[in-house]
């Protein structure tokens, strides 16, 4: 059975503007979720992320990567995407495989094309929506100002979880909105973004929003609870802030992602379309471990090493597979490897019986070599493979 239940199962596409630190917020994800034991950075060319040689050299991401991590139970996969307009195809792509998009935005520079056009896809996809504001350590940011933009643009459902306690060399740490602390310091109205975060969550929940009307509060552990559910309706889009660069709001975005965003079996159903004599049908794919395998390749990447590998998003698996759903990988190098293994001989074209090749087989699968063949004449070691003249196998029982 594979490890994690399809519940615990997280798809997160990174995706925003280039150069607004999503690459920067893999790394410290990875890092603080203890996947990595040395911290990744796009500016040494030590990104977990950013890994070839290409995007070492240019310091910014060409293709999506896919990374994963594991926190307090939860298998999550996080697709790193490239931000610049020209690889635009590897973010739209990835949108595909997974079931929540973070918009990452930059403090200094706002909302740019890319963050608005992925946030459009995303919405298309019907995928959960979060925002992370980075870049919170830099100087010069309006943070009020900032989220008022957020909130024009995203609309009224798009607002804080948590509030930066300053801004710039000020910024140390944030303030969780869900029950802020009293005295907290912060660039805006806590209590103010609070009220927001609340009618955001309580609009996709009928009882809490009842709850609310009648006592005009709500606990933090209602919040917390209804926010999936909120996040999924697209009432609410939470904003988290964050400083890749000084690890400030790394671990709350870790929790945030893990306790908040949907699973393949909440996500948007996906529909396989099958073709037969009469034309084609529709058929709605539960995400879940039982049932014939069904998956999506997303990205088919040429390696010089081990050819072409491809990534699938599976959308159901069988019940008895013993890997993680979302880490197979179907390559063409196994199949020439299988090919190169295969059980005939090419010198004397015997099946399993030359025992030179057999030696060799085992040696080559674990090369890139073809085994070499025997020296043995075919017409030797050939045996018949027409039906009529073949004798009957004689299995003969121990004394
Ligand atoms: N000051 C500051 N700089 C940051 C922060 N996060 C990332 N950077 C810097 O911003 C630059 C771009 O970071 P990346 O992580 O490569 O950005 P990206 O969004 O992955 O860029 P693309 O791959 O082109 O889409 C790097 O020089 C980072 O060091 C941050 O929180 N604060
Ligand atoms: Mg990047």
């Amino acid at each position: 059975m594979a490890k994690h239940k399809v519940e615990d199962i997280r798809t997160v596409a990174l995706v925003g503007h280039g150069g607004v630190g999503k690459t920067s917020l893999a790394d410290a994800l990875l890092f603080t979720a203890k996947a990595v034991d040395r911290r990744g950075s796009v500016d040494e060319g030590s990104s977990v992320s950013d890994f070839d040689d290409e995007e070492k050299k240019r310091k910014f991401s060409i293709d999506t990567t896919v990374l994963h991590l594991e926190h307090k139970g939860k298998q999550v996969y996080l697709l790193d995407t490239p931000g610049y307009p020209d690889f635009v195809g590897g973010a739209l792509s990835a949108l595909n495989a997974v079931e929540n998009a973070v918009m990452v935005v930059s403090a200094p520079n706002g909302i740019q094309v890319n963050t608005r056009r992925m946030f459009k896809e995303a919405g298309k996809r019907e995928l959960a929506r979060m925002v992370v504001l980075n870049k919170l350590d830099a100087d010069n940011i309006d943070f009020a100002a900032l989220v008022a933009t957020l909130r024009d643009n995203f609309g009224k459902g798009c607002v804080l979880f948590n509030a930066p306690n300053g801004t710039g060399a000020k910024l140390s740490g944030v303030v969780s909105l869900l029950n802020p602390p009293a005295g907290a310091s912060s660039p805006i109205d806590l209590n103010a973004a609070r009220s927001q975060l609340i009618d955001a969550v309580v609009e996709a929940d009928e009882e809490l929003m009842m709850k609310y009307l009648d006592e005009g509060t709500v606990s933090a552990e209602e919040l917390a609870s209804a926010l999936p559910k909120a996040i999924a309706s697209g009432s609410c889009i939470p904003i988290f802030c964050t400083s890749a660069k000084k690890d400030v709001g790394i671990a709350e975005l870790l929790e945030g992602i893990t306790q908040f965003v949907l699973s393949p079996a909440q996500g948007r159903k996906r529909v396989l379309v099958q073709k037969d004599g009469t034309g084609t049908k529709e058929v709605p794919l539960e995400a879940r471990a039982d049932g014939p395998f069904v998956a999506q390749v997303f990205k088919t990447l040429s390696d010089k090493f081990v050819g072409n590998l491809s990534f699938l998003c599976p959308r159901r698996s069988p019940a008895t597979s013993s890997r993680s759903p979302r880490s197979r990988t179907c390559t063409s190098a196994t199949r020439s490897a299988r090919r190169r293994t295969s059980a005939t001989c090419r010198g004397c074209r015997s099946r399993r019986r030359c025992s030179a090749w057999r030696s060799n087989r085992r040696r080559a699968a674990t090369s890139r070599r073809s085994p070499a063949p025997c020296r043995r004449s075919p017409t030797r070691t050939q045996p018949s493979t027409s039906t009529a003249t073949r004798r009957p196998r004689r299995w003969s029982s121990p004394a």
